[in-house]
C-alpha cells in the first residue's frame, strides 16, 4: 500500500491510533515487550502509550499524614498549571460510602467480609470516572486506595487472596506514596478520632500487612519528618510520574500478582 503524507498532527495521532489497536490485534506482537513497562502491580489495559493524567495514591496508617500532604500536594499541582483532582476512599458521599461511614463511626455492625466488600464497592463505582479523568489528561491525587483495603481486613484475619479479588480490575496506581510512620508515634499525633480502627494495638498489625504489600509502584517516604521536608519528597516523586505519563504510558489494571 502507497505511503499517504501525514497531512499534520491530528492526522498523525489517528494514524497512530490505528497502528496500535492493528498491533494489538495482531497474534504476533511481542507481548513481552509492553509488559516490561509495566509495574508488578498490574495487567494491561490497552497498548496504548498515550498521553494521559497520572494515579497517584496514598497509603498509610491512620494519622500518618496522607490528608495534609495530599492536600498541599495539589495545590503546588494546581499552582504549576496541572490538571489535578483530589480524591478519597473511602468516598463517604455515595450510599455506598454512606454504609461505610456509619461502621467507622460505630453506628452499625457489619460482618468483615462485608464491610471489606463495600469498601472495594465504593472503589469500584468510582471506577469509570477515574479512567474518564486519566485518559482526558487529569492526574488523580487520591487518599487511601486498594492497599488500604487489603492491609485493614488481612489486619483483621481475612485471607490475602480473599481480600484481593474483588480489588482485580480496579486501575492499577502509576505511583503509591506510603508515608512511613510507627504506630506509636502516629499515636502521639493528636490522638485519634475515635472511628473503629483508630487504635493502638490495631494499627500495629495494619502495620505489619500494609508492608506485606509493597510492590514496585511503592514509594516510602519518612513521614516522621518535619512536614515541610516530607512535602518537598513528595513533589518531588510525584512530579516525575505525572511528567512520565504525560509523555505516555500504558493504563493497567489491578492486581496480576
Ligand atoms: N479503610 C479504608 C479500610 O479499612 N478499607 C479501605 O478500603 C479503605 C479505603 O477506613 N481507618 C479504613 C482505613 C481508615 C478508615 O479512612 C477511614 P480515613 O482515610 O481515615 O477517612
Ligand atoms: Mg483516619
Amino acid at each position: 500500500m502507497a505511503a499517504v503524507p501525514l497531512r499534520n498532527f491530528d492526522d498523525f495521532l489517528v494514524r497512530r491510533r490505528s497502528l496500535n489497536l492493528r498491533l494489538n490485534l495482531s497474534s504476533e506482537f511481542p507481548l513481552r515487550s509492553i509488559r516490561m513497562e509495566i509495574s508488578d502491580n498490574c495487567t494491561p489495559l490497552s497498548a496504548n502509550n498515550e498521553s494521559r493524567g497520572a494515579l497517584v495514591v496514598f497509603e498509610g496508617l491512620d494519622r500518618s499524614g496522607k490528608t495534609s500532604q495530599c492536600g498541599r500536594l495539589v495545590s503546588y499541582l494546581e499552582g504549576l498549571g496541572h490538571s489535578v483532582e483530589l480524591w478519597r476512599f473511602p468516598d463517604r458521599t455515595t450510599s455506598v460510602g454512606q454504609l461505610i461511614s456509619a461502621y467507622l463511626t460505630n453506628k452499625s455492625q457489619l460482618d468483615d467480609h462485608t464491610i471489606h466488600l463495600l469498601f472495594s464497592a465504593n472503589r469500584w463505582e468510582k471506577r469509570s470516572m477515574m479512567e474518564t479523568k486519566l485518559k482526558a489528561g487529569t492526574t488523580l491525587i487520591v487518599d487511601r486506595y486498594s492497599y488500604s483495603g487489603v492491609a485493614f481486613s488481612t489486619a483483621k484475619g481475612l485471607d490475602f487472596e480473599w481480600c484481593k479479588a474483588p480489588e482485580i480490575g480496579l486501575i492499577a496506581p502509576d505511583l503509591v506514596v506510603y508515608l512511613d510512620i510507627t504506630p506509636e508515634k502516629a499515636a502521639e499525633r493528636g490522638g485519634y478520632g475515635g472511628e473503629r480502627y483508630e487504635q493502638l494495638e490495631f494499627q500495629r498489625k495494619v502495620s505489619q500487612h500494609y508492608k506485606l504489600r509493597k510492590d514496585s509502584s511503592w514509594k516510602i517516604v519518612d513521614a516522621c519528618q518535619p512536614l515541610d521536608d516530607v512535602e518537598k519528597q513528595v513533589k518531588e516523586i510525584v512530579l516525575q510520574h505525572i511528567i512520565a505519563c504525560q509523555k505516555g504510558k500504558i493504563l493497567s489494571s489491578l492486581w496480576s500478582c
